[in-house]
């Protein structure tokens, strides 16, 4: 076996305390950002992306992977000014290829990207990680939001236990739920009050799950001949967690939703981020076998690992643990290597907060530098004990 992942380390620019050297100094080779500073649906200019990638390439690293160039709101509901921000994707890509960077990384989530209800969840061992609470999502949607369907979509059992759930909560706890929830966790681009949210839910009325299904048909077919034009490889992001929320529809959620996005737009240039985290959480997403159906067209992958419940919570554990079978997605993710004869950009994602960032207030939860590191040097360990293996025999 000739082909090693390539290590990568999320970084959130300039302003992330988290450094470059930092991330080098963990052993990656690579790292993954983007122009957060650039707002939503701008193109972004050759000098803006030629900045950063000699910021990055001066600390001896790679820019790996864009994460993310968001998908702009009216780009999902097909509204307003969709039409110009498509040209402004599409113009962003080619910018990026030319000045060299190629894989790019998106979603496709209504309205929020990823979820957690709880940012310090205490481990045994002291050390803090981030968790999904399901009844504190229902208790968001129904006491707090107040969404007037909401009711009709849970079970009398479920209205009632949330309603308990609800009234032991303090004031404190319900304010920390809903900033979790509406203020955007580290890399999502928007955040919203909870006026905004009522209004911007609005905007799905009459999107159903097979129409948000089209939307993004629709878009992968305008942008993907402008990947295949100047060599970028666009590469999808689960929903996190894999399924709706909120009445909102989610539609890259499962082994099927891969399995239609993938051949709805038939172009080695539309690919997946594969998310163990994300897709990981549902019980009938066999990771290693979509590893082994969909390896073709994996450019990206997150490496880690949560644990579920029986009543629908989960939390991240650590890389090696939880419900992931990790050692078995990696040894999948070194077949394809081999027959594809390339790295796949990989990062560990998320990382318990630990040791001594158990005592800084970190700006990014899930992206402090020690559990990361920990993660990283774990993931490659596996690597290497699996390719010394396999060339063995
Ligand atoms: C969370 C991340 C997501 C991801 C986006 C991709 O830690 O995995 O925010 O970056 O969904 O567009």
């Amino acid at each position: 076996m000739n082909y090693r992942m390539e290590q990568t380390m999320r970084w959130y620019g300039p302003k992330d305390p988290v450094s470059l050297q930092d991330i080098r100094q963990a052993g990656a080779t690579g790292v993954v950002t983007a122009l957060h500073h650039i707002p939503n649906g701008a193109v972004w200019s050759r000098e803006e992306i030629c900045l950063r990638k000699n910021e990055i390439e001066k600390a001896g690293l790679t820019w790996s992977v864009v994460e993310s160039v968001p998908v702009h709101e009216q780009i999902k509901t097909r509204s307003g000014a969709y039409l110009q921000l498509l040209e402004n994707y599409k113009q962003t890509l080619r910018n990026l290829a030319s000045e060299g960077v190629f894989t790019v990384c998106y979603n496709f989530m209504p309205l929020l990207d990823w979820t957690r209800t709880h940012l310090e969840y205490l481990l045994p061992n002291g050390a803090k990680a981030l968790r999904y609470e399901k009844k504190a999502v229902l208790a968001f949607d129904l006491f707090i939001l107040q969404r007037p369907e909401a009711h009709l979509e849970y079970s009398a059992e479920e209205v009632a236990d949330t309603g308990t759930y609800y009234q032991n909560l303090s004031h404190e706890s319900k304010q920390l739920i809903v900033n979790n929830i509406l203020k955007g966790l580290p890399g999502s681009e928007i955040g919203f009050t909870l006026e905004e949210f009522r209004e911007m839910l609005k905007t799905y009325e009459g999107i159903d799950a097979n129409r948000l299904e089209e939307h993004l048909r629709l878009f992968l077919d305008a942008i993907t001949p402008v990947a295949e034009e100047v060599g970028c490889y666009l590469c999808i992001h689960p929903d996190d967690p894999p399924f709706s929320l909120y009445g909102l529809p989610r539609v890259v959620s499962t082994a099927a939703d891969a399995r239609r996005i993938l051949s709805q737009t038939p172009s080695h240039h539309n690919g997946l981020t594969f998310c163990t985290g994300s897709y990981g959480v549902r019980e009938d997403n066999d990771l290693p076998a979509m590893v082994r159906e969909f390896g073709e067209r994996i450019h990206f992958l997150h490496l880690r690992s949560t644990k579920r419940d029986t009543e629908g919570n989960f939390y991240e554990d650590n890389h090696l643990e939880g419900n992931v079978d990790m050692v078995a997605v990696i040894q999948e993710v070194l077949i394809w290597q081999e027959k594809r004869k390339k790295r796949i950009p990989m990062r560990p994602d998320h990382g318990h907060q630990i040791l001594d960032d158990l005592h800084k207030k970190s700006p990014n939860p899930g992206y402090t530098a020690i559990g990361r590191l920990k993660g990283l040097a774990e993931l490659r360990g596996v690597e290497e004990a699996l390719v010394w293996v396999g060339n063995k025999k």
